[in-house]
């Protein structure tokens, strides 16, 4: 429903354990509530947005994050002395961190996310590809949990057959992968991949699944309340990335099936409910050259790509989150009689160098955000405001809306036009690159895409 009659408001106030452009968001989603917010920040950002507007702003040390945003004691300490009711982690951060959730709720405070054992038995990444087998979700040809030892991943991988694909446990998001093309490649990429989880994420264990070379990845927003409801918003397209920076996001996808939607759907609503699943989440998955879905993993979290969601649904889904959390039924928290309506599309502004990527912090001294119908940004920037050098490189989020996919990439096309920052470089002239390629208008893409496009010719400046 779009206005839930709540009893009282879910929380008094709220601590937002997190910066820049998701501080604001939950910010606003709070504002919405009537809930009161305390922003936490660290040094560097003592002149941000979120602890202008906040009702409160504490420092919870210096800039380096280790020892501010990651600093579990110090952001209890600053929801214990400010009496917040909850703590929203953003993404990022401590969002995953199950210790974190269950050191929130053993000290009172409500954690705006799936109960800690949860996020653990979902950052688990073989456990998860588990659990999600046993409700029918597809999944990849793979290793049957953890692999011991050489024999067992050789054995393993002949059977899924070659190219196979070796993840950490403990990974996600990229980090610990190795491809593996033949048998006499394995041992030492094995040795490898165990070395560098165990010294990422301080476990060493590696499963194995079938390596698609050109897959498109799409992933499937669920929000799932404390009464065994699951609701699944549509999907995201996120092919589009990086070395895993994900650049540009779409909602619906130009190319999943209706029948195959509604069939993974399905299955997710069974999988999350089965699961204890609470709170907002997304599922990965890779698709083939068929169109077929496959598993991979779930994000315990909000989005950064969340707001493409939040076009076509109508839904706020950070307002939903804290609703959730605090023990509303979904009914009360999504009119799911609403049907989603036309293409939304966002497109990370980062603050980075257009030909070696590297980060571009510094001042930014003139800025203009685009507007006008079916336009969205979210920042944290103004004019005059300093990108300290510590963080991630996001500084925008540039969301359109059209009726169509064709409407929504015109929009985003004169909204970029009309994106001005000076001072430091960004990603704008990239995304206007993305934006004019035809094989990106015909919907013909996969993970591989901007690989290619920085090998095709060398950019032009603007344009
Ligand atoms: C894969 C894959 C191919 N086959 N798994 C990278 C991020 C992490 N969430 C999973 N990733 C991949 N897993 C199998 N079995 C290719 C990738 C991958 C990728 C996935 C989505 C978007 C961009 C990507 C870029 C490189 C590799």
């Amino acid at each position: 429903m779009e206005r839930p009659c709540l009893r009282s408001a879910p929380f008094k106030k709220i601590l937002i354990a997190n910066r820049g452009e998701i501080a604001m968001r939950v910010l606003c989603a709070c504002k919405d509530l009537g809930i009161a917010t305390v922003a936490v920040y660290s040094e560097a950002d003592r002149h941000s947005l979120p602890v202008r507007f906040a009702d409160e702003a504490i420092c919870i040390g210096p800039a380096k994050s280790t020892r501010s945003y990651l600093d579990i004691p110090s952001i209890i300490s600053a929801a214990e002395v400010t009496n917040v009711d909850a703590v929203h982690p953003g993404y990022g951060f401590l969002s995953e961190n199950a210790r974190f959730a269950h050191v929130c709720e053993a000290s009172g405070l409500r954690f705006i996310g799936p109960k800690s054992d949860v996020i653990q038995s979902m950052g688990t990444k073989e456990r998860a590809r588990a659990m999600m087998r046993e409700a029918g979700v597809p999944i990849l040809p793979g290793s049957d949990g953890v692999v011991k030892s050489e024999d067992e991943a050789l054995a393993a991988a002949e059977a899924i057959g070659y190219p196979v694909i070796l993840k950490a446990s403990a990974g996600g998001g990229g980090r610990g992968m190795r491809v593996v093309n033949e048998a006499a490649e394995l041992p030492p990429l094995l040795a490898q991949a165990q070395q560098e989880a165990a010294a990422a994420f301080n476990c060493p264990d590696v499963y194995i699944e079938k390596f698609l070379r050109a897959p498109r990845h799409i992933e499937f927003q669920v929000l799932a309340d404390h009464h065994d409801n699951v609701a699944i918003l549509g999907e995201r397209e996120c092919s589009i990335q990086r070395r895993h920076q994900k650049l540009l996001e779409e909602s619906p996808s130009p190319v999943l099936k209706a029948d195959v939607r509604c069939r993974v759907s399905e299955k997710l609503r069974g999988a999350m409910a089965a699961v204890g699943y609470t709170n907002a989440g997304t599922v990965e998955f890779l698709m083939d050259e068929s169109g077929n879905l496959y598993f991979i993993e779930v994000n315990a979290r909000i989005q950064v790509e969340h707001p493409v969601t939040e076009m076509v649904t109508g839904t706020d889904l950070v307002k939903s989150q804290i609703l959730i959390a605090a023990g509303e039924p979904l009914h009360q928290v999504v009119d799911m009689s609403l049907k989603p309506h036309g293409h939304a599309i966002e497109c990370r502004i980062n603050a980075e160098n257009p030909e070696t990527f590297a980060p571009s912090p510094g001042r930014i001294t003139a800025l203009n955000l685009p507007g006008g119908i079916g336009v969205r940004v979210d920042t944290a920037a103004y004019a005059e405001y300093v990108i300290p050098p510590y963080y991630d490189s996001l500084v925008a989020k540039l969301i359109v809306h059209g009726r169509d996919r064709s409407e929504a990439l015109d929009r985003m096309r004169r909204a970029l036009d009309m994106f001005v920052v000076e001072g430091i470089y960004t990603s704008i002239p990239l995304h206007k690159r993305i934006l004019d390629h035809p094989d990106f208008r015909a919907g013909r893409f996969d993970t591989n895409f901007i690989q290619r496009l920085l090998s095709e010719r060398p950019q032009r400046n603007g344009s």
